[in-house]
């Protein structure tokens, strides 16, 4: 099926506007079915040092283009996403593994970026202020930071590549994109609708291949003076460290330990539907996943039995089956996580209520499946309540009060999102104020965050950038202040002044 929705069994970098010769590649499996998609270049530091030759140049001339001509791009690629979208997010199933429903939605993510984005090539607004003196004035702009580099997961390939590129492509930059081994092909689709769509050569190059390679060489090219990346803690921590050193900008977003609050006064069905969908959804590879309940007692029991029922009609299987409900894990690693961590949770006391093993038989063969999991009895200390698993794995911890859930979600070394279930105002507004994450939300579960505002989190979710929402725009411009002063003489600031 795959062959009949995409030619090539071999994708190339493009770099310059064309398509350049694979060299060394690696096969893609579709982690439904474990059978090779495509296979993809695993490219090398020269290949980098090539793209961020034509990138510089390219951007000099685009810097040049009024920025709202640069949106027009922006709104022709989100014209030819939504005449791909269908194609698009069949495509993205088959790599990535979430089902067709949810690729839809990422797809459909990424076409509102565009939109959005592109509309901001009439406001990329700065500031006038007046000047401390007469006959002077005072502005300021912003400006594009050069050639910038992304580096973007597999979880999200097509959307959360829109979060970042778009931004810096209406704000005048040029591009290095990295995108994950795992997940190519929405990255080769987007390049092939930025040919498409006009994007002048030069300004989009992307470059396939691995992070210690093809990452690392971006990491030290002089000539990017941004690293945008979304992946894993470690790996974030090495690069904001390397950038570092070298004073250059950096924007991390890296994961969560998300929890759902369901006080007592809650609506239960609510409650356990928004659980479910925000845990189990896509397998529970978000960011934003759920992977914590904390509960008030007086519920527990309840919330537990509606929550197995609720269980019992997750389908599991391919994504391409619109009947399935939860697809693949992404790999056999990914699997191997989920593995250890369900041995830890046994080992540290907690009771395993549903899952726990992965489905290997009939259908399941060749693909990388794991069971709906649910712990309950967890105590906030225990490390499946501390460690981003990114599985399908709840652990339900139980509570006295409302201001004990706050401590629980808040104790955490992440602070992505949040959620609380509840019926009282008075909750809703000191929940909000109180937990320590980049996302909130209320009577809903902890996934869905919408492109127009900033995506994020605090502690080791991130080093204090966004994605996304004009926020993003922070990431790939500089701020520049412009004194104008028209007096015709000397004015000395601070000194001249009466
Ligand atoms: C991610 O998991 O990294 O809010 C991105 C959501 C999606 C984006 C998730 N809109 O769940």
């Amino acid at each position: 099926m795959t062959q009949t929705l995409l030619q090539e069994k071999t994708l190339t970098n493009f770099i310059d506007g064309k398509w350049a010769e694979a060299g060394e590649t690696t096969p893609v499996n579709n982690p439904a079915t474990g059978e090779t998609v495509v296979h993809v270049p695993l490219s090398t530091a020269k290949d980098v040092d090539q793209a961020v030759d034509v990138a510089k140049k390219a951007q000099k001339e685009w810097a040049r283009v009024p920025a709202p001509q640069r949106a027009d791009v922006l709104y022709r690629v989100g014209q030819l996403m939504i005449e791909r979208k269908e194609r698009l997010s069949q495509l993205l199933t088959m790599e990535n593994g979430k089902v067709l429903e949810e690729a839809r939605g990422e797809v459909q993510e990424g076409i509102d970026m565009a939109f959005y984005m592109a509309g901001e090539g009439r406001r990329l607004f700065g500031h006038t202020t007046p000047a401390e003196l007469d006959n002077k004035f005072a502005m300021s702009v912003r400006a594009p930071v050069g050639v910038v580099g992304i580096i973007t997961p597999w979880n999200f390939p097509i959307a959360i590549a829109t979060w970042k590129s778009f931004p810096a492509i209406v704000a005048g930059n040029a591009v290095i994109w990295k995108p994950a081994t795992e997940t190519p092909i929405m990255a080769y689709e987007l390049a092939k609708i930025f040919e498409e769509a006009g994007l002048p050569s030069g300004v989009v190059n992307v470059v396939f291949g691995s992070g210690s390679t093809v990452g690392d060489a971006m990491v030290h090219h002089k000539d990017i003076r941004v690293i945008s990346f979304t992946g894993s803690n470690d790996t974030g921590r090495s690069i904001a460290a390397k950038c570092g050193e070298q004073l250059k900008k950096v924007s991390l977003e890296m994961g969560g330990k998300n929890a759902v609050i369901v006080m007592d006064d809650a609506d239960l069905d609510l409650a356990a539907d928004g659980i479910i969908w925000s845990a189990y959804g896509t397998s529970g590879q978000r960011c934003t996943a759920a992977s914590r309940v904390i509960v008030h007692q007086a519920v527990k029991a309840q919330l537990e039995e509606k929550l197995l029922t609720k269980m019992q009609d997750l389908n599991i299987g391919n994504g391409l089956d619109e009947t399935n409900k939860v697809g693949p894990i992404i790999n056999k690693a990914g699997l191997d996580k989920i593995k250890k961590y369900i041995d830890i949770g046994k080992d540290e006391g907690a009771e395993l209520l549903a899952g726990g093993y992965e489905l290997t038989d009939g259908d399941y063969k060749g693909g990388f499946y794991f069971a709906p999991t649910l712990f309950t009895n967890v105590t906030s200390e225990m490390r499946i309540a501390q460690e981003e698993i990114f599985g399908p794995v709840i652990s339900l911890i139980s509570v006295e009060s409302f201001e004990e859930a706050i401590e629980v979600n808040n104790g955490v070394s992440y602070g992505l999102s949040s959620s609380i279930f509840t019926a009282d105002v008075n909750r809703v507004f000191r929940a909000q104020r109180d937990l320590d994450t980049g996302i909130v939300y209320v009577n809903a579960g902890t996934t869905g965050a919408e492109i127009h505002l900033p995506f994020g989190g605090t502690k080791g979710t991130g080093n204090g950038h966004r994605d996304s929402g004009v926020q993003a725009l922070d990431v790939f411009t500089e701020w520049k202040a412009v004194y104008v002063d028209y007096s015709g003489k000397l004015q000395r600031a601070q000194i001249d002044v009466e």
